[in-house]
């Protein structure tokens, strides 16, 4: 019987049947839609230079950020870093905030990278949760993009700046596959879709965090394919 509960964040024309591993072939459309990224738009080379100098602003700011948090960093320490001036900085991204608020959405435009690359291997529904989570732990320990973006999701009261809402849409996309897992019956008999995708998100974000006030995330994929292995036999049917 499918899950009745919604969380009251869910966004219109994500969840159940919508997303990933409902049958090969269809765009996973869901969550993580963030404003897309302004990349190269053709053989615009000033275009090309500006687009390559937000980018570097941008990574200099993760890695302060990361570092220091929001509070604790400044514009012209981010300029320094990248051997640009103050102005210059400011000509890219007119406020602190509005750095911040580029790094947590470069954050969350990894994932339908991720979801994309991990969707084409073609598992069912369950394997490509347990995947995507695989994945999203090395980009924990490895991306520093998306170390900032999770630090400052946790400094949100800090910053005065629209930042995306956090966990609801791990929480939707994780709840689309476990209702396709449900449908297949490859989900162990009373588990709830949205329940266990909400459980899945609080170990995940349990876990990299207890990662990296311990470790700096050093240990984050082995720490975290633990907590799967013991949350994947409890979802998973006989
Ligand atoms: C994820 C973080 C850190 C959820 O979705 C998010 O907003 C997340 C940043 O806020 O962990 C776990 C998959």
């Amino acid at each position: 019987m499918p899950e009745p509960d919604v969380d009251r964040e869910a966004r219109p024309g994500t969840g159940p049947g919508t997303g990933p591993g409902s049958g090969p072939g269809t765009e996973p459309p869901g969550p993580f839609r963030v404003r897309p990224i302004a990349t190269r738009r053709g053989p615009d080379p000033k275009q090309d230079r500006a687009a390559r100098t937000r980018l570097l602003v941008l990574t200099a700011a993760a890695e302060l950020f990361t570092a220091r948090g929001f509070r604790h960093t400044s514009v012209q320490e981010v300029a320094d870093r990248v051997g640009m001036t103050k102005g210059a900085v400011y000509f890219h991204y007119p406020t602190k905030e509005a750095l911040a608020v580029a790094v947590v959405e470069h954050h969350y435009a990894r994932w339908p990278l991720l979801l994309a690359g991990v969707t084409a291997e073609g598992h069912g529904p369950l394997e490509t949760a347990e995947r995507l989570l695989a994945g999203a732990a090395l980009a924990f320990r490895d991306d520093v993009v998306v170390q900032a973006g999770t630090r400052l999701q946790v400094e949100r009261p800090q910053i005065d700046a629209e930042l995306p809402t956090p966990y609801v849409d791990w929480t939707e996309l994780l709840a689309g596959l476990l209702a396709r897992a449900e449908a297949l019956g490859e989900l162990r008999a009373g588990v709830r879709p949205r329940t266990a995708a909400r459980s899945l998100v609080a170990a995940f974000f349990g876990t990299q965090h207890i990662s990296d006030v311990l470790h700096e995330r050093a240990y984050v994929v082995e720490r975290w394919s633990e907590t799967a292995e013991l949350l994947f036999r409890a979802i998973r049917a006989e």
